[in-house]
């Protein structure tokens, strides 16, 4: 489909025209276990499709007249096929469109032993169902226009949220932020596109120079907004992957002792015997919302011992890791070599220089040009405990320098999304530098058009079978 007719299909950005998916026959209906696989006080069974209903009142008895009314649950047993009863369960009907997957779909809730819901599932089986592949739930609810693509994404992403951070940007998106936010965007592409085709198919509607300059005008806002977006990606990735830092400094500094404090516990080794710690270790805290890896590693200096060598190569593989360093330095001794060994070695990170031993007198004089490497400074006592929650600001304001955290735009966080933004600005941009060099109206048309696509490829309007099939694979069975 091209011209016209194509521009005026995407005006209504039709969701029931997708691509089939290999395994996604309407006919089957899938079951699996909802909840985590172990012991619980219940586990949940999602039942999926037009048999749902009737395969799960085959099996079940309530003691009463067993009336399936939409969303009412039902105390009942569960039987098996010999009729004998595995556990008392509460069955919810969802009749479709009404339900997550937009088909019919049962929920049974049942006693959360994992040999009860597996012979409960088996049982289903039996009678006709298949089980769920990882994430088809949630691919059904997409496929039947219950969510768009990126919505389907934040349903995986609020699932493995580590943080509350993470969760809230992932329930946004669930919500439809993102989504939102592109709406606009594809409409002014398809209003322009359509004015153009207008103008190609009907010449003697010919664009007046004027209102040419008006539509390129237009996309180049398009644009800018896109690129705002694509700039979140840096927050986002940040949000969705947090950092990793790696604390710094000469042996003897206390770069364990701030390790462990700015964990509060005593996973790394502390003694005062210099070069003591000889492997890096890493522990993740979270840090307002995002994951922090922090590794403490070993001295780095010149080292004739081999163990404590490979110690200082892991400290180097850490730091090269970095995307930002806690540079410890005592302030009890002076700036020496040894210092200045290592300073030089995290100079082009992102660094806070953490003044530790703050609660002994102060020997020290951090030479300038070292203050002008580090974003921020901070005097601390790592024994005491004192101004550790300072470091964890200045670290946390040195990977996020603008306090983006708080803005309340859409945050790109997927590398697929990035990707998509990426092309379409590709396209937007190519094709108004075609349209400014005066080409046939063709070629900037076939761009605007790719740019649509790439926008719309985010929440799953254009999409092709294999990015599809790639997204839902990661998600876990039973969502
Ligand atoms: N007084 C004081 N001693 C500290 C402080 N931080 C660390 N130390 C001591 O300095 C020595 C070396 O500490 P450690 O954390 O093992 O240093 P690392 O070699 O850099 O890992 C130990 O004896 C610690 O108890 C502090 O803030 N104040
Ligand atoms: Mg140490």
């Amino acid at each position: 489909m091209k011209g016209l007719a194509y521009t005026a299909a995407l005006l209504s950005f039709p969701t029931n025209n997708l691509p089939a998916v290999v395994n996604y026959n309407q006919g089957e209906t899938i079951v699996a276990t909802s909840t985590p696989p172990g012991r619980g006080a219940i586990a949940l069974i999602r039942v999926s499709g037009p048999e749902a209903k009737n395969l799960v009142a085959k099996q079940f008895r309530s003691g009463g007249r067993c009336d399936w009314a939409v969303r009412r649950p039902l105390l009942g047993h569960f039987l098996d096929t010999d009729g004998n009863p595995l556990d008392q369960v509460l069955t919810t009907f969802f009749l479709a469109p009404a339900s997550y997957t937009g088909e019919d779909l049962v929920e049974i809730s049942c006693h959360g032993s994992p040999v009860v819901a597996r012979r409960i599932v088996e049982t289903i089986l039996k009678s006709g169902a298949r089980l769920a592949e990882p994430g088809e739930f949630t691919l059904r609810a997409f496929l039947n226009a219950k969510m768009d693509l990126a919505q389907a994404e934040a349903v995986r992403d609020l699932i493995e949220s580590q943080t509350g951070f993470q969760a809230k940007v992932a329930a946004e998106q669930l919500e439809g932020k993102l989504s939102r936010t592109l709406e606009p965007l594809k409409k002014e592409i398809v209003r322009i596109l359509c004015h153009m085709e207008t103008a190609v198919e009907f010449v003697e509607d010919d664009v007046k120079p004027e209102a040419r300059e008006q539509l390129m005008g237009s996309l180049e806002k398009v644009d800018q907004q896109l690129e705002k977006l694509e700039e979140s990606f840096r927050l986002g990735r940040i949000v969705q992957e947090g950092i990793k830092a790696a604390i710094a400094g000469k042996p003897n500094a206390g770069k364990s002792s701030l390790f462990n404090g700015l964990l509060r516990d005593d996973r790394a080794i502390v003694t005062d015997v210099p070069g003591t710690t000889r492997d890096a270790l890493t522990e993740t805290i979270d840090l307002e919302g995002i994951p922090t890896r922090l590794a403490d590693t070993a001295g780095i200096r010149e080292v004739k011992d081999r163990v404590e060598h490979l110690g200082v190569q892991k400290s180097l593989q850490y730091l090269r890791e970095s995307d930002a360093v806690l540079f410890v330095v005592d302030r009890t001794r002076p700036f020496d070599e040894e210092d200045y060994c290592v300073w030089r070695l995290v100079q082009e990170y992102p660094c806070v220089l953490v003044l530790n031993k703050e609660d002994l007198p102060s020997q020290v004089k951090i030479p300038q040009e070292v203050e002008q490497t580090c974003a921020a400074s901070v005097s601390v006592s790592a024994l005491k405990g004192t101004h550790l929650d300072d470091v964890k600001k200045a670290l946390l304001k040195v990977v996020t320098p603008d306090r983006e955290l708080e803005k309340e735009d859409a945050l790109i966080t997927s590398i697929r999304h990035k990707r998509c933004i990426e092309v379409a600005r590709n396209h937007l941009q190519a094709g108004i530098a075609s349209y400014h060099s005066g080409m046939s109206e063709e070629f900037p048309l076939y761009d605007f058009r790719k740019a649509l696509d790439a926008i719309a490829e985010i929440t799953g309007e254009t999409t092709v079978e294999d990015i599809l099939q790639q997204i839902f694979s990661t998600f876990c069975i039973g969502k």
